[in-house]
């Protein structure tokens, strides 16, 4: 059964259990059968797994989830739940009975609290325990209290008896913009709080599409999808951003924007000069994009060089515009620099020089060629624009 066949699947269509889901969700069977089909390919599943999938949605008891919030903007919850998609924010809804989540509850004070121990006493075991935001550790944790609790302790609380645990957002997942050097309330993953791995979602905010599918995962398997050592799902992390970048084929050819706007940028080379930090950041944004808009919605897409939000180390840590380091590769010799000397461009004659010097291994020479008889314009270390150039006041 591929893809294609789950969509058209007249067995599937008909399902007694489908037409309720399309008049609970009033969205289409065949849209929620495509929408299935995709998380699958997403996560690497067969179509079989996609029929398992759409079945344990539409019948399954939804599992319930407590949902926690601590340091971070909401920025997390904003984006499952503004997703451009209604169908997003209804399926994330109907997948999951949401038991307790602080910016979605109706109810406050006593009443919220009250919310959250009843539901931790009725799914014992069962539930599953959503962390939003990073946890403040110094100083016995007083940073961040929720109705008296510190955050540390309601975490610990709330983990003892969960089924999973999952972090959402690079706070909860590595500590992310709160741990920003020289992170002055200790801020924590929840990871680093319960002292083991758990699985997360990082990204600032995540893309809803990865917590979808992990959930719909748990749902329909029982357990979580595999993850890798810092427990992140292999399904969206194992790559690196730069490896599925549209723009890769002008890194490699040594085609880069220099400055926001000008003509490199216009025309939408790559942003590696920007600062850009595909390199060195792992996750799926380029091949699942954003907000359901289409085309290049993902920010290197959009223009704007990629700050590392998923990535430990990057971003918030590393200068938004210093350059990336390279994980997997470097340039081919005869390709001109990608690190500049105070901000000028390799010249052509550097280029031809340093294939020369290096021996001018056949491929590279043929590439060099092959980019100068395009006429496509390399670095030529454009003299640097004056100062009233760059700011004309
Ligand atoms: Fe905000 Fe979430 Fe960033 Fe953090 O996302 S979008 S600061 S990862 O915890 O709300
Ligand atoms: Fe894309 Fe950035 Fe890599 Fe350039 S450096 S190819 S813009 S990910
Ligand atoms: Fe974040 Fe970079 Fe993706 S900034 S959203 S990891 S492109």
């Amino acid at each position: 059964m591929n893809q294609d066949t789950i969509e058209h699947d007249e067995s599937l269509e008909n399902d007694e259990s489908l037409i309720a889901l399309e008049n609970r969700l009033g969205i289409s069977r065949r849209s929620f059968m495509q929408l299935c089909a995709a998380m699958a390919t997403t996560m690497g599943l067969s179509s079989n797994a996609a029929a398992a999938m759409i079945k344990a949605v539409a019948t399954k008891q939804r599992p319930s989830v407590i949902w926690l919030h601590f340091q971070e903007c909401t920025g997390c919850t904003e984006s499952l739940l503004r997703a451009e998609h209604p169908t997003l924010e209804k399926l994330i809804l109907d997948v999951i009975s949401l038991d307790y989540h602080e910016t979605l509850f109706a109810a406050a004070g006593h009443q919220a609290e009250a919310a959250r121990k009843s539901a931790m006493k009725a799914h014992k075991g069962k539930y599953l325990l959503v962390v939003e935001g990073a946890i403040p550790t110094k100083d016995n944790g007083i940073y961040c209290k929720i109705g008296g609790q510190t955050a540390v302790d309601m975490l610990k609380e709330c983990a003892a008896d969960a089924a999973a645990v999952i972090a959402i957002g690079s706070c909860a997942s590595w500590g992310g913009m709160p741990s920003t050097p020289p992170n002055p309330t200790g801020s924590s993953s929840a990871g680093e709080v319960l002292g083991k791995v758990i699985p997360n979602i990082p990204g600032c905010p995540p893309n809803p599409y990865n917590f979808l599918s992990t959930v719909v995962h748990f749902l329909t398997f029982g357990k979580l999808p595999e993850v890798d050592d810092i427990g992140r799902p292999k399904f969206a992390y194992s790559r690196l951003i730069h490896e599925n970048c549209e723009r890769r084929p002008h890194f490699d050819a040594g085609r880069f924007a220099m400055e926001f706007g000008d003509e490199g940028h216009r025309k939408g080379y790559c942003l590696y000069k920007l600062g850009c930090k595909g390199p060195e950041t792992h996750a799926n944004c380029p091949a699942i994009l954003f907000g359901d808009v289409g085309n290049a919605s993902w920010p290197v897409g959009t223009g704007h060089p990629c700050i590392g939000c998923t990535e430990k180390g990057i971003a918030f840590a590393k200068p938004i515009h210093a350059l990336a380091e390279l994980k997997t590769m470097r340039p081919p010799v005869g390709f001109p620099r990608v690190v500049e000397e105070q901000g000028k461009g390799a010249t052509i004659a550097a280029v031809v020089l340093t294939a020369a010097v290096a021996g001018a291994a056949a491929g590279a020479g043929a590439m060099l060629a092959k980019n100068l008889g395009k006429g496509v314009k390399i670095d030529e270390g454009e003299e640097p624009k004056k100062q009233e150039e760059r700011n004309p006041s």
